[in-house]
């Protein structure tokens, strides 16, 4: 009898272990752009035109190779607007014995599939290096799940940079490289720009059409959206990109959004790149004498080291992580989150870039976006549905540990041993922001001190019992109680002024 097998939009690999498992003379894939998904959080126009335009790709591939696939379009009359649904119409359609499909990667979506009033058959995503098995295995015992160990067990793993049992240049971690400050000019061009095609336009039209009321920019819309073009622009990033990747890759510039960056979740989160096959490129480009080490290494290690330990985090922790608080934050992400005036230029230029392209660089979503948001205590939830739906390469499984985890320290403390945040000093040191901002990254206080340094100082303080006795954190309380009372006393009013107007939706 006939199974199904259910491809998502995140799932648009040729080797998925649901098409392995099943059979192209007998069995029909079943694929589905569904109103569910696009709407469970308000996603970028970008994110949803790649996902539909990539999945019309990977259907047409299908049937070139053989399949029979059942692709539910959009706007199709007869769409029922859910995955589940879509399925269970084909499972009475073509008379099914069941659903085969391979594990999604988010927990709403597995108790959907599971609930479902049809046999289905569940395999593990093994696109990934660590499986959940390998993942908890490495986590049993230990009192904390630090990264970096997790990682020198998949370089072991997969042999990548590895000299027998020892790392390439005798270290794991050469990130203390990887910190220059913003150059003065950048002679990378940035991810390659591919041309739309009729299957492109047709969805550009689609998403314009229905998701004109979302938060970003559809046009210009150069992704790759195919495998094929997926690898062109990794080459294309490998040969101009990676050899300063590292040197730079903390580094932000008013003129320069993509300075060196890969640019490469979104193809990897979707499938149309593997990640052993981008680690190979740039390793190769090591062995070549292409890339330095401090580069590739750097890389290498977002790939195999954070990915894979972020959705081994996310698993593990279960479907409540997304809710977690540690630290009770409630204020509600300001209007600026949402291209509302902002006198703040980091965040003006994080939050630009964010509707114009979809995209921001780690260190744009870790030390602008996401410090600001920890040190005003906004609401992890909303923070968490921001980043979900604003950045093109968000899916929960990786999204949600780096907001909650990592930024937001919610989790309390599984993915970061302290807060990450940082005075207005680590944006000017890394950027040229400061210069052209209307704030003055050198004033601690009065109307034009920079709110992150009042901010910083606020934050510490309200969260006092909590962060004291951390011995990371000594040494800020130590400079903080140095100060004498009456310029405390003035920091914390200023700063709690300044969320005051924030809240109340002035410009700030
Ligand atoms: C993100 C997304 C969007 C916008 N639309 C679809 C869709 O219409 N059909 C589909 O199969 N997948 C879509 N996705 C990706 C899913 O939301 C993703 O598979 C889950 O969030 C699990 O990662
Ligand atoms: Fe951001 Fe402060 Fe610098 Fe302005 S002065 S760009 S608010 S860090």
């Amino acid at each position: 009898m006939v199974r199904l097998v259910l491809v998502l939009g995140d799932q648009l690999s040729p080797d998925l272990s649901a098409l392995r498992k099943c059979d192209r003379a007998s069995d029909v894939v079943v694929m589905a752009e569904v109103g569910d998904e696009a709407s469970y959080v308000s996603h970028h126009p970008k994110k949803i035109a790649f996902i539909f335009a990539a999945m019309r790709k990977f259907a047409e591939s299908l049937r070139n190779d053989g399949w029979q696939v059942a692709y539910t379009k959009l706007d199709d009359p007869e769409n029922t607007g859910s995955i589940t649904g879509e399925l269970i119409r084909h499972a009475s359609a073509f008379d099914a014995a069941g659903i085969v499909y391979t594990e999604p990667g988010e927990w709403r979506l597995i108790k959907a599939l599971g609930d479902m009033p049809l046999k289905t058959h569940s395999l593990p995503d093994d696109r990934f290096i660590a499986s959940h098995q390998d993942f908890d295995d490495w986590a049993q015992g230990r009192k904390q799940l630090r990264m970096e160990y997790f990682y020198r067990d998949m370089r072991r793993k997969t042999g990548l940079l590895m000299n027998g049992d020892q790392p390439e240049g005798g270290k794991w971690n050469y990130d203390h490289d990887n910190r220059k400050p913003a150059p003065a000019s950048v002679d990378y061009s940035g991810p390659m720009q591919f041309t739309a095609d009729e299957t492109v336009e047709d969805v550009l039209t689609l998403v314009a059409r229905r998701f004109a009321n979302n938060f970003g920019d559809l046009h210009p819309f150069w992704f790759a959206t195919d495998t094929g073009q997926a690898r062109r622009h990794l080459a294309h990033w490998v040969k101009g990109g990676l050899p300063k990747f590292g040197d730079f890759q903390d580094a932000m510039l008013n003129d320069h959004r993509y300075l060196y960056h890969s640019f490469i979740g979104l193809y990897l989160n979707a499938g149309l790149l593997d990640p052993l096959e981008v680690c190979q490129a740039a390793e190769t480009a090591y062995r070549d004498g292409h890339a330095p080490l401090n580069a590739v290494e750097g890389f290498i290690r977002q790939i195999i080291g954070w990915r894979e330990y972020m959705r081994g985090i996310y698993f593990r922790e279960g479907p409540d992580y997304v809710t977690r608080n540690a630290l009770g934050h409630d204020r509600k992400l300001p209007g600026m989150y949402w291209g509302a005036e902002t006198r703040m230029n980091c965040i003006a230029k994080a939050v630009d870039q964010t509707r114009t392209e979809g995209y921001a660089h780690h260190i744009q979503r870790l030390m602008v976006a996401g410090n600001f948001a920890l040190l005003a205590g906004i609401d992890p939830a909303e923070v968490h549905e921001w980043y979900l739906a604003v950045y093109v390469d968000a899916y929960e499984w990786v999204e949600a540990p780096n907001v909650i985890g990592m930024s937001l320290f919610a989790d309390d403390g599984i993915i970061a041993s302290k807060p990450y945040i940082s005075s207005g000093n680590y944006i000017h040191k890394m950027s040229d922001y400061c210069g052209s901002c209307q704030y003055r990254v050198q004033d601690k206080t009065g109307p034009d001190a920079c709110p992150f340094n009042l901010l910083y100082w606020h934050f510490l303080d309200r969260h006092r019992d909590r962060f004291q006795g951390n011995p990371r954190m000594g040494n800020m309380y130590r400079v903080w109680d140095k100060m004498d009372s009456s310029r405390r006393e003035q920091i914390l009013s200023e700063a709690a002024d300044f969320l005051a107007r924030m809240d109340n939706g002035d410009p700030v």
